[in-house]
């Protein structure tokens, strides 16, 4: 493979757009740069006491990890000032981030897990970033919360940085995935991993299995019959769980399987509901998923086609190998 920076690769994404402004070309470098430097502080994070909640409760009723609101607030300096975006939607904010009068307003939304698993990162367990971009349709000179409110299959971008044993980022437009590596000695994130696409068979189930009284029949005998010896590889499936969204998809879309955080009855015994953010967590993974050859469903619906009713709307996300995915929604339907 030829050596090719990400700024490279946009580029040539760009020249196939000929009428193409580079707004949306620097918004990708403006998310890159913020990876970079995200992506050091994570690394150090055990170094330099950044770690440890603040003691703040976010809209998500999480605590805040210290981290979680540097990267927020590193994402939202970068983006406003990069002048790319008419509004921007944090998993860490109650409401989409006004963009100031002093800063020039973009055509694009972008909504964003800034820092995606952060409680894990006490253990050293690897993390991420997730975003997602949509044009601009509101009609206003500034963004408002409609740009944000739109369906997965209304993305312009989607893609994730995961702050593994190396720093990566993922990221597809709708024409085929790619995936970045930082090479921390130049401070580049090179093309490692062109045109992913997701390998078959599912061998991976990622799931909570904490959950398992909580969840319907469906759902349980589904994950039990991964654990019936599977009758081509005469294995059963293996079972792989970080608890960290970015982690556990970005193995699977490498070496295929299938996540799962079902609908569940933790919260609401009569009525099942799902964990997960569509628009900050469910929709860009879905779009990624499905620019690999996989499939995202809640377990009756495409997560591509939901429509957003809020900006924090949760849903289930069973993502991963098509087939596999299938397979789970026919358990469901069957109960
Ligand atoms: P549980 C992290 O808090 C997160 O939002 C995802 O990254 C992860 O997949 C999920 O929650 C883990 O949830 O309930 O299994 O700890």
């Amino acid at each position: 493979m030829k050596l090719k920076t990400i700024e490279q690769h946009i580029l040539d994404q760009q020249r196939k757009y000929p009428g193409a402004s580079g707004g949306f070309s620097g918004l990708l470098y403006d998310i890159a740069l913020a990876a970079k430097i995200i992506g050091k502080q994570v690394n150090m994070a055990g170094l330099v006491n950044v770690i440890g909640a603040t003691g703040d409760v976010n809209i998500q009723g999480e605590v805040v990890q210290k981290m979680d609101t540097y990267a927020n607030d590193l994402l939202i300096n970068i983006l406003t000032n990069g002048g790319k975006v008419c509004a921007i939607a944090s998993e860490e904010n109650e409401n989409i981030v006004e963009i100031h009068d002093e800063f020039l307003v973009g055509k694009y939304a972008i909504n964003m897990d800034p820092l995606d698993g952060s409680s894990n990162i006490g253990a050293n367990v690897s993390i991420g970033t997730i975003f997602s971009i949509h044009r601009k349709i509101s009609k206003g000179h500034k963004g408002s919360e409609e740009d944000c409110l739109q369906k997965g299959t209304k993305q312009a971008c989607a893609g994730y940085v995961i702050y593994g044993s190396s720093t990566m980022l993922v990221y597809t437009t709708g024409t085929g995935v790619h995936g970045f590596t930082l090479d921390p000695t130049v401070g580049e994130f090179i093309l490692s991993h062109e045109n992913i696409q997701m390998p078959e068979p599912c061998k991976i189930y990622s799931v909570n299995e904490g959950n398992y009284n909580y969840w319907d029949n469906g759902t349980k005998k589904y994950i039990e019959s991964l654990k019936e010896v599977d009758k081509t590889s005469n294995r059963p499936y293996t079972s792989r769980y970080i608890g960290s969204l970015v982690s556990d998809f970005h193995r699977n879309l490498l070496y295929g399987g299938i996540f799962l955080y079902p609908a569940d009855y933790k919260k609401d015994p009569k009525k099942p509901e799902g964990k997960l953010r569509l628009l900050f967590e469910a929709s860009p993974i879905a779009f990624i998923a499905e620019q690999a050859g996989g499939y995202a469903t809640t377990g009756t619906q495409r997560i591509l086609d939901i429509e957003p009713k809020h900006l924090h709307h949760r849903v289930p996300l069973i993502v991963g190998n098509k087939s596999e995915v299938l397979r789970y929604e026919e358990f469901l339907k069957r109960g």
